[in-house]
């Protein structure tokens, strides 16, 4: 237990739910807003726990996403150590490109130790930073996962974008209506450690090391749990848009225009409206003023990128990578 840890006594509540973020200083200022939205739907009679788990994060940044702590949602923080898988991702993100720079590369990991870390909980939740809820995330944690392993919802990019499309189903051979978005995650940890999770992963990243792919993280999820997923609901994981329905209760800003960034993205009104109070919101006014025309740029040269590497990778006659049953 950290000084930053705080909340009320878990105990006097019937249940906990843990819900983590991983992240790095540049996404510190989004996790806060995402976290300000989950507290504002939180439900009074509910104990949350948000556990952030990071490498590098600045003491300021650890205050001010500490202070937001309310009566029924404690903030705890847990730095990465360094230990054998770390240095097999580090090593692997090292010589990749792909969804962002090295740090956050490896940043993209950290969900998968959730299960060997926290052998305290049984069941937890992984959202993005890129997230605002709008329903309370302990319906979410309440979600009977029956035989399954993990919840999570079919990636609408991919079932959008034919390039995409074709990656998932010839280079990692799994049909596409199947591959699921890692960024909103319900786990059942006890089957995840009886999998040893985060050991089958580093073990794929080590034969396929001379493999870049779009997205190793989640594809390497998909491969390892093919067949042990429950696939959530939408509402837990939708795209911006403009008309929401009352169920609506989590939005993700998935691979497109961030709305910390530009004007015109649908539910950026949700996410400024988060924004209020969190401590970062003179922050995120600077960072979209400052975005330029050269940001833009990158940014659209990044998703170029991906793209061309699906198509390249999708032109092979049977899978590239193959996950082997132990
Ligand atoms: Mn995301």
């Amino acid at each position: 237990m950290s000084i930053f840890s705080t909340g009320v006594n878990p105990f006097r509540k019937t249940k906990v739910v843990p819900v983590f973020y991983t992240i790095s200083d540049d996404y510190a200022k989004y996790a806060a807003v995402s976290i300000n939205s989950l507290m504002k739907h939180a439900d009074p009679r509910r104990y949350y726990r948000v556990i952030i788990m990071y490498d590098k994060l600045s003491l300021s940044n650890r205050w001010r996403l500490r202070n937001m702590v309310t009566h029924n949602c404690a903030i705890e923080f847990h730095k990465m150590k360094f230990n054998l898988y770390m240095q097999i991702i580090m090593r692997y993100c090292a010589t990749k490109t792909g969804r962002g720079d090295f740090y956050s590369m490896a940043v993209y990991y950290y969900r998968a130790f959730i299960p060997r870390l926290f052998s305290q909980y049984d069941k937890a939740i992984y959202i993005d930073s890129d997230t605002i809820l709008l329903g309370d995330i302990g319906e979410l944690y309440d979600i009977d996962l029956g035989d399954k392993v993990i919840s999570a919802m079919p990636d609408l990019k991919v079932a959008e974008i034919k390039i995409f499309k074709d990656y998932v189903e010839k280079a990692l051979g799994i049909p596409y209506k199947e591959y699921v978005n890692s960024g909103v995650i319900l786990m059942d940890l006890k089957k995840l450690r009886k999998l040893h999770y985060i050991s089958r992963m580093t073990d794929m990243m080590k034969e396929y090391d001379d493999v870049s792919l779009v997205a190793p993280d989640q594809d390497y999820m998909n491969l390892i749990l093919q067949g042990k997923i429950k696939f959530l609901d939408k509402n837990w994981n939708l795209p911006p848009q403009k008309d929401l329905t009352i169920d609506a209760k989590l939005i993700h800003f998935n691979l497109g225009k961030k709305p910390w960034f530009y004007d015109d993205v649908d539910c950026s009104d949700l996410f400024w409206k988060a924004a209020r109070g969190t401590g970062f919101y003179g922050d995120l006014m600077r960072g979209k003023e400052k975005y330029s025309i050269d940001d833009m740029k990158l940014e659209e040269a990044k998703i170029a990128a991906l793209l061309k590497k699906g198509e390249e990778l999708s032109k092979t006659k049977k899978p590239i990578i193959e996950f082997k049953e132990k």
